[in-house]
This record gives structure tokens, C-alpha cells and sequence, in this order.
């Protein structure tokens, strides 16, 4: 068993990936998962993890305010230029999946901004587990669970936690104060997903989030090449 493990896995690309002026666009990479599984502790973590080697934006999704724009603001991650907060309203699956305008003005609006830009990170408003990004959205997509949430989450499966080109199981160090087996939670998340990879996370070190920066640098190959 490797927890924490993450095997290749290849880049879902779409159709229009460059700019007007034929200069391939920022890979666009979509945070999804129910609410206070880690998704802007995983994107902060992110952010610091590659800012220093690649030009990063992030979007945020949130119901009705601009808190996960704010965190990140007050932990300087990125500077104020390069996270644009959008309101969703009282659907956040729906602007992430159906009517992505607002989403997709905010990606383009950072890449006018602060472009050329390498990637996109956009976070969805905390939602069920059943919200995806739309492919028009972005190019590849992150589903973040955590172990406090059950550890019966990746057998009960849904599209996210099935489908997802990355799953993150994250606050391992929670695992044994919530009673939760991750061994067990590695099996079924194997049986519903396959090949597909899984990245076992603890953000509450420095270096908890490295699968996943490991993964998004695979991407990122992928996506150059
Ligand atoms: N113990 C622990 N707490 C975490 C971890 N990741 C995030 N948290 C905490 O969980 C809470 C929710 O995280 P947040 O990133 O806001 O979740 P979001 O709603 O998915 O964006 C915050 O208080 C974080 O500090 C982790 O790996 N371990
Ligand atoms: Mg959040």
C-alpha cells in the first residue's frame, strides 16, 4: 500500500488551448469537494509550493461572499492581483458546471490581467458530492475529501470522488481521532477509481501538500508538450 502515492496519469486536454494571439493558455486545473474538506488550505498550499517557479492565478467560488479569496489574500499566497473572487449565488455546483460564464470571465479577465499565466486554479464553492467543473471550465480536475468526513466516502462513490483526475483524501492526521481506516479508504477509493490516481494529504505540514504539487507539475508537462 502507498499512501500518499500518486501514479501518472494522462492530462485531460481541451479543445481551445491558446490564446488569441496562438500563445498556449494557462492549464486550467478545478478544486471540487464538500465543504471544509481542505480545498483553499490545498490551493494556498499549492500556490506555495510552486509561485516561485511558475505564474499562478486563482479563482474562488463562494455562496455568498469572498472568504476563501480573503484567506488566501491574508496569507499572502499570490499577490492581490492574481485571486479574483466570484459570488455564486445559492447554487456553487451550478457555476461550475452549468453556466460558467462568471467563472470563465474570471480566468480570462486574470489572463489579460497578469498573463501570460502558466495555471489557473479554480476553487468551487463547498458543495455535495456530486458537483464537477465542466470541461469548458477547466482542463483538469481535483476532488478533495477528508478523512474526518467518514471513511466510507470513496466506497459510496459519486462523480467526483469516481471520475475525478485527481482524488485527494486529506487530514490523514486526523485518521486516528476520528477512527478512520485509510488503508480501507485506499481500497475502495482503488475499486471505484481504477487506474486513476489517489494522493493521501496532511496540510498541516509544509510539505503535506507535495503529491499533489507532483501531480500538477505532471500536468503541467503534459499540458506544454
Ligand atoms: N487537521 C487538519 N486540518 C486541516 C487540513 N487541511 C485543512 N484543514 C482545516 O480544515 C478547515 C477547512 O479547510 P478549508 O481549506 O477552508 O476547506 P474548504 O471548505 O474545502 O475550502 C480549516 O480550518 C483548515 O485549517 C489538514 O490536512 N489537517
Ligand atoms: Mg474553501
Amino acid at each position: 500500500m502507498h499512501l500518499g502515492h500518486t501514479h501518472d496519469a494522462p492530462a485531460a486536454v481541451s479543445a481551445d488551448a491558446t490564446r488569441p494571439d496562438g500563445t498556449r493558455r494557462a492549464l486550467r486545473i478545478g478544486l471540487g469537494g464538500p465543504v471544509g474538506s481542505g480545498k483553499t488550505a490545498t490551493v494556498a498550499a499549492l500556490c506555495r509550493e510552486l509561485r516561485d517557479r511558475l505564474s499562478i492565478a486563482v479563482v474562488t467560488n463562494d455562496i455568498y461572499t469572498r472568504e476563501d479569496a480573503d484567506f488566501l489574500l491574508k496569507n499572502a499566497v499570490l499577490p492581490p492581483e492574481r485571486i479574483q473572487a466570484v459570488e455564486t449565488g445559492a447554487c456553487p455546483h451550478t457555476a461550475i458546471r452549468d453556466d460558467i460564464s462568471a467563472n470563465l470571465e474570471a480566468v480570462e479577465d486574470l489572463e489579460d490581467a497578469v498573463g501570460p499565466l502558466d495555471l489557473i486554479l479554480v476553487e468551487s464553492g463547498g458543495d455535495n458530492l456530486t458537483a464537477t467543473f465542466s470541461k469548458g471550465l477547466v482542463d483538469a480536475q481535483i476532488f478533495v475529501i477528508d478523512v474526518a468526513g467518514g471513511d466510507d466516502i470513496p466506497r459510496k462513490g459519486g462523480p467526483g470522488v469516481t471520475t475525478a483526475d485527481l482524488l485527494v483524501v486529506n487530514k490523514t492526521d486526523l485518521a486516528p481521532y476520528v477512527g478512520s481506516d485509510l488503508e480501507r479508504m485506499a481500497l475502495d477509493a482503488k475499486k471505484q477509481r481504477g487506474d486513476l490516481p489517489v494522493a493521501f494529504t496532511s496540510l498541516t505540514s509544509a510539505e503535506g501538500v507535495g503529491p499533489v504539487a507532483d501531480w500538477v507539475r505532471a500536468q503541467l508537462a503534459a499540458w506544454a508538450a
